[in-house]
């Protein structure tokens, strides 16, 4: 199923939209280490089925990321219930695998519907009812085409949630990704009387020291590769431990790593606290380079100009395969 993003309703958005106001209980998934659009997109469903009166819960096995509390309503979100629950309809957004819900897949005893809206293009479609839709730059745009098409009533709050999810998932409405739709939806957005100042303060300019300190740790090991058209990078749980940072602070870090001139794809490498597992961030300017079949090598996804990947092995060995599929990626191209 695809979106009509103009035009008539589409099936998705019709099927949909009779679920969420005629059934009444609901549970609303995104992927674990929640980003601004898994978080964004998380509460602005749990936001609106809350005013059509709905029974609705939000589960993560991680925390909000701080910088994304100040969103409404994120205590909401909690970690999934120790005993299995029941709900009428149980959705997931922004989540390409049903495995990135983690725990809350086995907390759910018995659903009537199930349902998959997602813009990785690596979407597994695990779901009876599948909206995946890969030109969108964020989870928080199809987000949008839903209350908007369907009929529900965007509020403030509900605005406030879509904009930090659209805006984060396209690095401030920057990358290539970003569609005229995507504009007008901040346009409308805004128009409902958000604080566009006051949430790009809370998303991007309220970091913690720690993070930086990270930060300054990773730029100390920045290399590049391949006539300097690869730069690449890591995090080490030592690194983690002398800086204070928290694993969510690595969001946001690769991309001083893609901003350097000549530079056509960034990795960042992460020793995960599981010892011997690794995650590498790929990240690509160029569109004739796609990093989703790149981390889809190494059993990841995402998308073309974002994705990633979860490893196991030996640190070396991991970047030395990394940089050889990039390589490859790079030279395929033809750049
Ligand atoms: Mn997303």
């Amino acid at each position: 199923m695809n979106s009509a993003t103009k035009g008539p309703m589409s099936d998705a958005i019709q099927q949909i939209s009779e679920l969420l106001r005629s059934q009444n209980t609901f549970l609303v998934l995104t992927h674990y280490r929640p980003d601004g659009d898994a978080v964004g997109s998380q509460l602005a469903l749990l936001l609106m089925l809350k005013g059509l009166g709905k029974t609705v819960e939000a589960w993560n096995d991680d925390e909000v990321p701080t910088k994304f509390r100040f969103l409404p309503c994120s205590e909401l979100i909690t970690r999934p219930p120790a005993e299995p629950k029941d709900f009428d309809v149980v959705i997931a957004i922004d989540t390409s695998t049903w495995q990135r819900v983690g725990s809350a897949a086995q907390r759910i005893r018995n659903r009537k519907h199930f349902i998959n809206i997602d813009h990785h293009v690596s979407n597994e479609k695990f779901a009876e009812i599948n909206w995946i839709v890969p030109e969108a730059p964020a989870a928080g745009q199809i987000a949008f085409d839903l209350m908007k098409q369907g009929g529900f009533k965007l509020t403030r709050d509900i605005a406030t949630c879509l904009f930090a999810a659209i805006s984060t998932d396209t690095g401030s409405f920057s990358y290539s990704s970003t569609t005229a739709e995507s504009l007008r939806a901040a346009a409308d957005l805004v128009d409902t009387g958000i604080n566009v100042g006051e949430i790009c303060r809370h998303v991007y300019e309220s970091y913690p020291y720690a993070r930086l300190m990270l930060l300054q740790k990773a730029l100390a090991q920045l290399q590049l590769a391949d006539q300097k058209r690869i730069a690449y990078t890591w995090v080490t749980t030592e690194m983690f431990e002398e800086s204070g940072a928290k694993r969510e602070d690595t969001e946001g870090l690769i991309d001083y790593a893609r901003a350097i001139e000549g530079v056509v794809v960034a990795l960042l490498f992460e020793e995960l606290t599981e010892p011997g597992k690794f995650r590498v961030s790929l990240r690509s300017k160029h569109p004739k380079v796609d990093v989703n079949s790149i981390a889809r090598h190494f059993g990841g996804g995402g998308h073309r100009e974002a994705a990633g990947a979860r490893l196991s092995g030996e640190p070396r060995e991991i970047e030395r395969k990394v940089l050889a599929a990039v390589s490859e990626a790079l030279a395929a191209a033809r750049l």
